[in-house]
C-alpha cells in the first residue's frame, strides 16, 4: 500500500465498519423478528433466500473480531445497534440480553483502546413496526426516539460518536421506490413519506441524545456520483434528478432545512401534510457529517414518468458488485459537501471499500484489487485534506465478509475472509497491507 498513516494529520482516525444484521447472527440472544427476515423468506428477494440468522456469529465471536480490529491498527470501530435485539417488538418490552450484548461490546472496544462509533439504525426494522406501516408512518420518529433513549441510557456514556441512521437513501428510496431492499415496496407515496420520516426520525434521535447530555453526534449519508451518459441536455437533466434524489435530498434537509426542487418535482404531491414544519427538528445541529462512498453512475433519460432516469453501463473497471471504480467521485463529494453544506464541520468517510470474488487458498486470500481500491481512494482523501476539507477520518467497509442484503453472502467486502460454514476468520492480503500502513 502506497499510503501510510504518516501521510495523514496526526489526529486523523482510521477505522473499519460493520453492521448488526450483517454480522451478529440475529437468531441469537433473544432478538425480535425484523423486516429482513420476512423479506428474505419471500422467494425472489434475496439470493438463495439467505438471511441474517447466523451471519458471522459475531454475537458470540465479537472478542476475536475486535482483536482483529486492534491488530490491524485501527483507531475506531463503526458498528450498529439492532433495534429488534434491544426491543424485540420495536416498542415496550426490553430484551436485557440485547442491552447486555452492546454493553459488553462497548467495554470490549474500550479495553482494546478502540473508539466505539455507533449507528442506531442499519435497516433491521422490527417486523411489528412494519405491520404499523414502518417508515411510512410518522409515528416511527417517536418509536425511534424511544429506542434511542433505551439504548443510549445504557451505553451512551462510552460512545465516541453516534449517528442515528445509516444511509437514509437506502432506507427510503431503495426500499420503497426501487423495492430492492426490505420491505420491497414500489410506491411513490410510500417513498415520499419514508424520505421525510427518515429525516424526522434522525432529528428526534439527535434531540433525544442531546437530552442525555451526549455529544459528537452526526449523520451518515451514502452518495453516488452521477454523470450524464452523453452530452445531451436530457442526460444532464436526468443525472441532476438522480443527484437530487440520491445525494442532495438528505443533506439538504439536514443542513439547509429544504429539499431540492428537482426531487420535489416528483415527490411533493406525496409528502405528508405539514412537512415543512418538521425542519426545525430535522436540522438539529450536528457535530460531524459522514459520507459513505463506493461508485458513480452514468445516467440517461428512461422515457418514463418522473424521475425518468436509467443507469447506463460505464466503461471503467468494476468491482464484483459491478460498480465502476471511480475515486474522483469521493473527492468530488468531499469538496462539494464542505463547500455547499457543512463548511467547517468535521467530515468522515464512514464507508468505502469493494467486493471481490475472493478465494481462500492455502490459508490466504490474495485480493490486490481491494488494496489498490483503498489506496486510490486514500489518495483522494489526502487531496481533499490538502485542499482544506476538514476531513477527520476514514472507515473501510468492511471488517468481515458478511450478509450483503439482497445479494446474500456471495459478495465479499471484508478485509477478513469468513468461511460461512465453519465461521473461521482469515485476514486477507488487503488486511495485512492496511495493517502495515497503519502500524509502521
Ligand atoms: O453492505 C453495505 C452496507 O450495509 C451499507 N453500505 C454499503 C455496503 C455495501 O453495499
Amino acid at each position: 500500500m502506497k499510503n501510510q498513516r504518516s501521510d495523514f494529520p496526526g489526529d486523523f482516525l482510521f477505522g473499519c465498519a460493520t453492521s448488526s444484521y450483517q454480522i451478529e447472527g440475529h437468531a441469537f440472544g433473544g432478538a425480535g423478528r425484523t423486516q429482513w427476515d420476512d423479506f428474505a423468506a419471500t422467494p425472489g428477494n434475496v439470493t438463495r433466500f439467505e438471511n441474517g440468522d447466523k451471519a458471522c456469529d459475531h454475537y458470540h465471536r465479537y472478542g476475536e473480531d475486535l482483536d482483529l480490529v486492534k491488530q490491524a491498527g485501527f483507531d475506531a470501530y463503526r458498528f450498529s445497534l439492532s433495534w429488534a435485539r434491544v426491543l424485540p417488538e420495536g416498542r415496550g418490552q426490553v430484551n436485557e440480553a440485547g442491552l447486555d450484548f452492546y454493553d459488553r461490546l462497548a467495554d470490549s472496544l474500550l479495553e482494546r483502546g478502540i473508539k466505539p462509533c455507533a449507528t442506531l439504525y442499519h435497516w433491521e426494522l422490527p417486523s411489528p413496526l412494519l405491520d404499523l406501516g414502518g417508515w411510512r408512518n410518522r409515528d416511527i420518529a417517536s418509536w425511534f426516539a424511544d429506542f434511542t433513549q433505551v439504548i443510549m441510557e445504557r451505553i451512551g456514556d462510552r460512545m465516541f460518536s453516534v449517528a442515528p441512521i445509516n444511509e437514509p437513501w437506502c432506507v427510503a428510496w431503495l426500499s420503497h421506490f426501487d423495492g430492492h431492499h426490505a420491505p420491497g415496496v414500489r410506491d411513490i407515496r410510500a417513498t415520499a413519506r419514508a424520505m421525510h420520516h427518515v429525516l424526522l426520525a434522525h432529528g428526534r434521535a439527535i434531540e433525544t441524545m442531546r437530552g442525555l447530555g451526549m455529544n459528537n453526534l452526526g449523520g451518515v449519508f451514502n452518495m453516488e456520483w452521477a454523470d450524464p451518459a452523453d452530452d445531451s441536455e436530457g442526460a444532464r437533466a436526468a443525472a441532476d434528478r438522480y443527484d437530487a434524489i440520491y445525494n442532495q435530498w438528505f443533506m439538504s434537509g439536514v443542513f439547509k432545512g429544504a429539499y431540492p426542487q428537482a426531487a420535489l418535482d416528483g415527490l411533493e404531491p406525496h409528502l405528508p401534510e405539514g412537512w415543512q414544519e418538521d425542519f426545525p427538528t430535522i436540522t438539529a445541529p450536528l457535530d460531524w457529517c459522514g459520507i459513505n462512498y463506493y461508485t458513480r453512475k452514468l445516467i440517461a433519460p428512461a422515457g418514463h414518468p418522473w424521475p425518468d432516469y436509467r443507469e447506463v453501463d460505464g466503461p471503467l473497471p468494476k468491482t464484483f458488485m459491478d460498480w465502476e471504480i471511480y475515486p474522483e467521485g469521493l473527492y468530488n463529494f468531499l469538496t462539494r459537501t464542505a463547500r455547499d453544506y457543512t463548511g467547517d464541520l468535521p467530515l468522515y468517510v464512514t464507508e468505502n471499500g469493494m467486493a471481490s470474488a475472493d478465494v481462500l487458498e492455502d490459508s490466504t486470500v490474495e485480493d490486490p484489487a481491494r488494496t489498490a481500491y483503498l489506496d486510490a481512494h486514500l489518495d483522494k482523501v489526502r487531496q481533499a485534506i490538502a485542499e482544506g476539507v476538514p476531513l477527520k477520518g476514514y472507515f473501510t467497509w468492511s471488517l468481515l465478509d458478511n450478509y450483503e442484503w439482497a445479494l446474500g453472502y456471495e459478495k465479499r467486502f471484508g478485509l477478513v475472509h469468513v468461511d460461512f460454514e465453519t465461521l473461521a476468520r482469515t485476514p486477507k492480503a488487503s488486511y495485512h497491507a492496511l495493517a502495515k500502513a497503519l502500524t509502521t
